[in-house]
């Protein structure tokens, strides 16, 4: 791997205080900065990263103290550590990919804002050091819109993103209100990356289900531009775990503990304070077990360690008394005077104590609600250099798919639960070793050097995208846009003036856009034209009754003036139609939530609320009976957002253009369009056109603006750049309901 890697995760691996002694850097903990370690310390990488609160030290000074470990500072304000760290990374985005939905929080108006506001702030520092050939890989769910944001900054660039957390259900994920902002963020992306297929599948399936994109084996389509998903399992450093517990140090501290133990067995676990990481369940389980079977009390030493975290997050503190007053329960009920049944040790520890607590453990209780991998339930394993112990582990942990030898509980089902526990105390050593033995070739045989290779490597081998302009350029063309003496304005409509829609009849366009139409249409020397695939009617219906020149069925139909009649360009209705409707309509009636659009000389088979299994077996049904039509040679199919449509040979928005370049000579041509379909109008410009694609797709446009949003504010900012009309109040388009 010969490039330079761009590091990116909230955390950097080193962390700044400022003391008595002056300014002091310490090492991260957690898998994080653990797993990217091993690329950080093999050379050619800049790792960004907030490097924690540094109060009343220059920025400089910081800077200064971090190059050493090459790492660049993104600093955080404290009201912004509360809005986007507390607030929207750890109260909506965490308990939502864990499946805890009572503890979103959703209605926290600030927390949004100060989450997009920290992640354009990242794009910022790591576009201002981004050099062609480097690669950037961005981590976790605090920035999820970051890749989308690099790719308008750096031209050509390989990004890719890795989601260290589970991506939930799409049903789960989309209760989120920022759910299609997440996604087109996160598929700004050359490769996203997830800890097993089923999460990867499960985000492919929600950005098929909510933004309409294609998924062609584990490659989803942003209008062509291919984003890679796939799961690329972590691991750990195994050897360095079998090593350091078989040292001195360890072993006296082993010996320690077990002497603490006074021959009981000992029962363990390891985990950040988080109610992801289920102790409330297994100290409940344990209750369970000894009702069952009181003797076991005085031949048991429960250790739960609990590493503090997220102190300053409301629903921890909650969980943390709730959790306080169980062990005192169970201490209660089941210890004595001079035993305690169950410590819960409220701390981190050091590397050699971590290391001797898994060496002395008989059994690991390793039993998140949900968990992206979890990493404690791996080390455990590679500790385990004699092949004895026992391993309970849930089966909603992303380990689950891999340590297959574990004894795998639900920790919702408690009986289960408790059982588990017993046999795992109880197992024979003959079956232990079996079990271990297993677990720790499967361990070993993935290292976390290995992880960030083979994401590295997918990343390096991703198709680069043909560079397109940054905003910088944009900027220079809307100043040549907005002193043009004549403006002609060629627009689509769906994906670039609205936002996708349930159905496409729903896609109506809303007050601010029928207002900013009727403005630049107003304009002196503007022409505007909405050339779409819609229908004429559809088309009338939204837009009519304003001074537009309109296209339908991608210029097939023309209306170059408001009530003017509609003129076709070719003979219609043409002879395949019949047949091929009649095939259509048969499959579309199969097809839950799939609608057969009829326009005079097309049909469009929509899918957009159709399951995508279904979706892709159906697409392929009717790809064939196309292909087999004896009058295939006069139509042509076409695969769009979540539609196929058939249509009249040689009709696209490229051969309408020239008679619209003729209704205003010498203007300066803008056309804004965010589909395939519109790629055949970028491709039929003439020289100085100022061709801008919405979105992060694969375009031949010169230009990019990101969505809908910023489709608008830019014909805003030609708007007002003309002899003054009235003052707007809001351009941005309302959410979009349903979807
Ligand atoms: C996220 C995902 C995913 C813990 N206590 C101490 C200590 N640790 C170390 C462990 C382990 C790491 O922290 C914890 O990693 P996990 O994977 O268990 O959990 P999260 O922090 O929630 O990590 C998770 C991970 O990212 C990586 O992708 O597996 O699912 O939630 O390495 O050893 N280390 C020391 N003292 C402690 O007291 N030194």
């Amino acid at each position: 791997m010969q490039s330079r890697v761009l590091l990116v995760s909230n955390r950097l691996p080193v962390t700044l205080t400022n003391g008595e002694g002056g300014l002091q850097v310490h090492p991260s903990s957690g898998g994080l900065a653990t797993a990217l370690a091993s690329v950080h310390d093999a050379g050619d990488s800049l790792w960004f990263g907030w490097p924690g609160l540094v109060e009343g030290v220059p920025e400089a000074e910081v800077a200064r103290a971090l190059v050493p470990h090459r790492a660049v500072p993104i600093h955080i304000t404290p009201a912004e550590v509360k809005a986007y760290y507390d607030g929207y990374c750890n109260g909506v985005l965490w308990p939502l990919s864990h499946y805890l939905l009572e503890k979103v929080r959703f209605d926290d108006v600030d927390d949004w804002p100060a989450y997009h506001a920290v992640n354009e702030r990242f794009a910022d520092a790591v576009a201002s050091h981004w050099r062609p050939g480097d690669l950037i890989w961005v981590h976790d769910y605090h920035l999820t819109l970051l890749p989308s944001m690099l790719r308008y900054r750096c031209p050509g660039a390989r990004i890719g993103f890795f989601l260290h957390v589970p991506f939930p259900g799409p049903e789960v994920f989309r209760i989120l209100p920022r759910r299609n902002e997440v996604l087109r963020g996160m598929i700004g992306a050359d490769v996203v990356g997830f800890h097993t297929a089923g999460f990867a599948y499960s985000f492919a399936y929600a950005c098929s289900q909510l933004l309409g994109l294609e998924l062609s084996g584990d490659v989803l389509s942003d209008s062509g531009r291919p984003v890679r998903v796939a799961s690329f399992p972590i691991g750990i450093d195994a050897d360095a775990f079998a090593t350091r517990a078989a040292t001195p140090e360890v072993r006296t501290r082993v010996e320690a503990l077990r002497a603490d133990s006074q021959g009981r067995k000992l029962l363990l676990s390891v985990d950040r304070f988080d109610y992801t990481k289920g102790h409330v369940r297994r100290i409940l389980a344990f209750e369970r077990m000894l009702k069952l079977r009181p003797e076991l009390k005085d031949q048991l030493h429960i250790i739960q360690l609990v590493v503090p975290t997220r102190e300053q997050v409301g629903a921890y503190a909650d969980y943390r008394a709730e959790v306080n007053e169980l062990v005192g329960r169970i201490n209660g009920a089941f210890g004595s005077p001079t035993r305690t049944l169950l410590h819960l040790l409220h701390r981190a520890v050091e590397p050699d104590e971590l290391s001797a607590l898994y060496v002395a453990a008989d059994v690991m209780l390793v039993t998140p609600l949900r968990d992206g991998m979890n990493l404690v339930a791996k080390e455990y394993v590679a500790s385990r250099v004699d092949d004895d112990g026992v391993l309970v582990l849930s089966e909603f942990a992303g380990a689950a798919t891999e340590l297959h030898e574990a004894l795998q509980i639900n920790p919702y089902d408690l009986d289960a639960f408790a059982w588990a526990i017993m046999r795992a105390i109880e197992m024979p050593p003959y079956e232990q070793r079996l079990r271990m033995s297993g677990l720790r070739k499967t361990v070993h045989s993935a290292p976390v050097a290995q992880w960030a290779k083979s994401f590295l490597d997918a990343l390096e081998q991703s198709p680069t995208e043909t560079a397109t302009s940054p905003s910088v350029a944009l900027e220079q063309a809307m100043a040549i846009v907005m002193n043009a003496p004549r403006l002609l304005l060629v627009l689509d409509y769906d994906g670039t003036l609205v936002d996708f829609a349930p159905s496409p009849r729903t896609a109506t366009p809303d007050k601010a856009l029928l207002e900013l139409l009727r403005r630049l249409s107003a304009r002196a020397g503007t022409s505007v034209h909405v050339v779409s695939g819609r229908s004429r009617d559809s088309l009338e219906a939204f837009l009519g009754e304003l001074d537009l020149g309109l296209h339908a069925e991608h210029g097939l139909w023309s209306r170059f003036e408001r009530r003017a009649e509609w003129r076709s360009r070719r003979p219609l209705p043409p002879s395949w139609l019949d047949p091929v409707r009649s095939s259509m309509a048969r499959v579309v009636q199969r097809t839950d939530g799939a609608l057969l659009e009829e326009k005079s000389g097309a049909l469009a088979f929509h899918y957009r609320a159709t399951e995508p299994q279904l979706a892709r077996r159906r697409l392929e049904e009717l790809r064939a009976v196309l292909a087999a039509d004896p009058q295939a040679g006069e139509f042509e199919v076409l695969e769009g957002s979540r539609v196929l449509e058939v249509r009249l040979r040689g009709v696209n928005k490229g051969a309408v253009l020239p008679e619209i370049l003729a209704s205003a000579p010498g203007a300066t041509v803008v056309p804004l369009g965010d589909d395939r379909a519109d790629e055949a109008l970028f491709a039929a410009l003439p020289p100085g056109a100022v061709g801008v694609h919405v979105g992060t797709g694969q375009s031949a446009a010169r230009y990019r603006v990101s969505g809908v949003g910023a489709a608008r504010a830019l014909l805003k900012r030609i708007v007002d750049s003309g002899p003054s009309t009235p003052s707007m109040t809001s351009l941005a388009a309302p959410p979009t309901i349903g979807r």
